[in-house]
């Protein structure tokens, strides 16, 4: 399959001035009627006429009203065009029923839904599907299905029939389509010029109850983003639609998103704490692409990250505001960590933005998005926040209606700050985890630290430049005192070094003069391993002292890591600071619950094998597993009294409310309860499951019991209660797979994938039981290899259905190079099995063929 080069990029040699569709709705045989005004750009060389088309029945076509018969191929058609302004239609069949990758128009449950984006309009009609072709469209729907939606603006309608105006010219990757026996839940939104916008959530009936906070998540990010950014809505009617079937987690089109029915659905009786976060900042990401992806849009897709990157960004800003912004930023370098390094440090990584691919939406990847936004953020921080603000007005004035690139982008900053930011730009085209190594001399009065940046080589790019990396420290005297507040320091040189009077800073405070402990990268200010080993004595302090949130987590977090090495390693382990260190953060009063949570919480077990893999030793998966477990009962046996009585402390009486701080005091109980069930053998979890006053205790309690090997009653009691709810048993399924014993997790997920209500054909329940084995990372590996060959098996069943879903899930094997050569080859196996099964799609043939690469 060919390679797309960002470098070949061409624009299309025609303008689209309207686009005109007809829907002719039919399961089997759904009729697509086009026309399409088109003239020459101005200055185009000339060009072949084409159109992309894949799986379209083409019945006839015309130019100028006359019928033409274009020559087709599987990709496309091309047919001669007159020399100036001209009209081509089109009709097509399409058969939405048969539909099971979930790109272009498919059915779920009855109701049509579509999906276009990156390239799947083209599975819709003949179009030049390509980001910077815009056009304002006209939709005619005809179909007995009691709702029938569009973009845009609601134009005339009759039995059978609904005509949609989409005025903003769009890209075809916007386009949207639903029709369907739906229920609306309805709202009202003034915008602050006095512009009233219809709010209207689209569920299936029986499910109104649950859009209640998916709504008022909407008005709060049509609010913030007035407040924050200066950008209003611009339609008169807001359409969400939720759909079961969904391969993304939603999906921005304009006037008419569409989500995975898991986004939007929530009811304290069925979503915990962390769905209505993970709702609220996703129905705020869709909206805020109706500025960052819509009305400024990507030349190319190779331009991804400029609406991803930002409109995370954007995303992580909202959640911030509303929530605890130190919490926030934990859990989004918990993720970079977790998963963007890996992928940058594996067979996969590429650069934020790729300059080449196979199948565009295999780059949809936790780099783009992720890194993406981490890149965002440090521009922010370089600029300040008034150039970035102006940066952003600048980027939206010049740029609305227009499909850009990075290069835009950076531009209105460099033109904002006069600032030159070519260096700054390798982070996008460079990919890698950059590594700061630090090092200190004191002379006593005077600290020297010394950076050297450096990234190891990724896959097609041996040789690295050094980055622009703002790199926030502070200064700590060993009294707790901080001497330098956060400092950003920008390193642009490899080498780099900055010398501190720590003498003259101390005493500026009335203190005397003594070593400080440096506090590095502080809030996580970028997206690099630091190389400077902290001693236990150095974090001990750090987690007790330090002024920035996040880097006391951090220095919790590197003394919990260590003991994890060290008893996976059969090292000798001393988790004397570790526990101290626990117990004075539990013990603190001034602390934020959601912060105490997330500091009892261990390294996953995947940060483990990545820090073993990077010192050299192959990571164990099985040992791993085992230091964890030995570490939660010393923490029960320690702590026990302590994490009985925070757990107590935390009770949330009342009824559920979800916002960040009742959710944060759950947290810190399920986590306590978690580490108290190791003492009582799940007794108090299961008082507590069968007392569960919401979805987010019941499962913490199943989750406790299940840790245990307790809690078959309780999940037979949940199947039981939950049977006929899709996204509560995806919880079920997932929750039994995660918790699976190692030795016992494939032969769990291969009972659950006989069970009567799996199916491949949703991928949220494919994720719930294949995504959860894969996240099971001792059972995934264990050495019998029985996950292994289910999980392959898996993905071939779900590629002859679903490419998009099975690529992703394939990347449970990026990290196959980290483990000890009896695992590497039993992967590999099973790798080269996948890339020589015929008929493999273009989607799990990319992916494979890097992975081996
Ligand atoms: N833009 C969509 C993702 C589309 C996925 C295509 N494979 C959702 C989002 O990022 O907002
Ligand atoms: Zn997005």
């Amino acid at each position: 399959p060919a390679q797309i080069h960002l470098r070949d990029y061409t624009p299309w040699p025609w303008e689209v001035t309207r686009t005109e569709l007809t829907f002719r709705l039919d399961p089997d045989a759904t009729r697509v009627t086009s026309r399409l005004s088109l003239r020459p750009r101005p200055g185009a060389a000339p060009a072949p006429f084409f159109l992309h088309g894949e799986e379209l029945a083409l019945l006839s076509a015309r130019i100028d009203g006359i019928p033409v018969s274009p020559s087709v191929t599987p990709e496309g058609l091309t047919c001669a065009v007159p020399d100036g302004p001209f009209t081509f239609e089109a009709e097509v069949e399409i058969a939405p029923a048969a539909n099971t990758a979930l790109e272009g128009l498919y059915m779920s449950n009855g109701v049509y839904a579509t999906q276009c984006e990156a390239e799947g309009f083209r599975r819709i009609t003949y179009y030049p599907d390509r980001p910077d072709v815009l056009a304002p469209f006209d939709v005619r729907i005809e179909s007995d299905a009691p709702v029938l939606l569009s973009n845009g603006n609601p134009g005339a309608s009759g039995p059978g029939w609904a005509e949609w105006h989409d005025p903003w010219p769009k890209p075809a990757y916007l386009f949207a389509l639903v029709a369907g026996d739906l229920r609306a839940v309805r709202d009202r939104f003034t915008t602050r010029s006095g512009r009233a916008v219809d709010l209207a959530i689209w569920v299936r009936p029986g499910d109104e109850d649950r859009c209640a906070w998916a709504l008022e998540s909407l008005k709060a990010s049509m609010r913030w983003d007035e407040e924050r950014y200066g950008r209003e809505y611009d339609l008169d009617i807001f359409n969400i639609v939720a759909v079961d079937d969904f391969n993304a987690g939603a999906m921005e089109n304009k006037g008419l998103n569409i989500f995975n029915s898991a986004l939007v659905l929530a009811s304290p009786d069925t979503a915990t704490d962390s769905d209505y976060e993970r709702i609220e900042s996703v129905i705020a990401h869709e909206y805020f692409h109706n500025w960052t992806g819509n009305r400024v849009t990507c030349r190319d897709w190779f331009q991804l990250c400029l609406k991803e990157g930002l409109t995370v960004f954007r995303d992580q800003e909202f959640t911030k505001d509303l929530r605890s912004a130190p919490v926030k930023r934990i859990e989004d370098a918990s993720l970079m960590r977790a998963r963007q390094f890996r992928e940058d440090g594996g067979p996969l990584a590429h650069p934020v933005r790729p300059e080449s691919f196979v199948e565009i939406n295999n780059f949809y990847t936790i780099t783009v998005y992720e890194k993406g936004a981490e890149v965002v953020g440090m521009l922010k921080r370089l600029v300040g926040d008034d150039a970035w603000r102006r940066g952003c007005d600048l980027h939206f004035d010049r740029h609305d209606g227009q499909a850009v690139t990075i290069e835009d982008w950076l531009s209105v900053f460099e033109e904002v700050t006069a600032r030159d930011l070519a260096q700054f730009k390798r982070w996008y085209s460079q990919a890698g985890t950059p590594r700061v190594s630090v090092s200190e001399e004191w002379d006593g009065t005077h600290l020297t630290l010394t950076f050297r940046q450096s990234t190891p080589p990724t896959p097609g790019q041996p040789e690295k430049a050094p980055l622009v990396i703002p790199f926030a420290i502070g200064l700590l005297h060993p009294s707790g005192a901080e001497l330098l507040p956060t400092t950003v320091i920008e390193l642009t040189a490899t080498t780099e070094t900055r010398r501190f009077d720590a003498a003259a800073l101390a005493a500026a405070k009335g203190l005397d003069t003594a070593r400080p402990v440096a506090s590095l990268n502080r809030d996580f200010s970028a997206p690099v391993i630091v190389d400077r080993p902290r001693t236990t004595e150095e974090n001990a302090f750090l987690l007790a002292h330090d002024t920035d949130p996040f880097l006391r987590w951090d220095a919790g977090r590197d003394l919990a890591r260590a003991v994890l090495c060290d008893r996976a390693t059969g090292a000798a382990a001393d988790d004397g600071a570790y526990l101290d260190g626990l117990a004075a953060v539990l013990e603190d009063p001034a602390l934020d619950p959601a912060f105490k949570a997330q500091v009892l919480a261990l390294p996953s077990e995947d940060d483990i094998a990545q820090t073993l893999a990077d010192r050299g030793l192959p990571p164990e998966p099985l040992e791993i597993r085992a230091a964890g477990e030995t570490q939660r009962d010393r923490i029960a046996a320690r702590l026990g009294d302590l994490l009985a009585r925070t757990h107590d402390a935390s009770a949330t009486p009342g009824p559920y409310r979800p916002d960040a701080a009742s959710a944060g005091r759950r947290a810190l109980a399920g986590a306590s309860l978690a580490l108290l069930s190791r003492r009582d053998g799940g007794a108090l979890a299961r008082a507590e499951f069968a007392a569960a006053p919401d979805m987010t205790r019941s499962l913490a309690a199943l989750s406790a019991l299940l840790s245990v090997g307790a809690g078959a009653a309780e999940l037979a009691a949940f199947e039981a209660r939950w049977r006929h709810d899709r996204l509560v048993m995806d919880k079920w399924f997932a929750l039994q797979v995660v918790r699976a014993a190692p030795a016992e997790a494939a032969a769990t997920a291969r009972r659950l994938i006989g069970h009567p209500l799996f199916t491949w054909t949703t991928p949220n329940r494919v994720r719930s039981v294949m995504g959860s084995l894969a996240g099971n990372a001792a059972g995934f590996h264990h050495p019998s290899g029985a996950a292994y060959d289910l999980y392959t098996e898996g993905l071939l069943t779900l590629d002859a259905r679903n490419p998009q879903t099975a690529a992703r899930l394939s990347t449970a094997f990026e990290t196959w190079r980290r483990y000890a050569p009896d695992r590497q080859a039993a992967i590999r196996h099973r790798l080269d099995r996948i890339a020589a099964t015929p008929g493999l799609s273009r989607d799990l043939g990319e992916m494979v063929g890097r992975m081996l690469g």
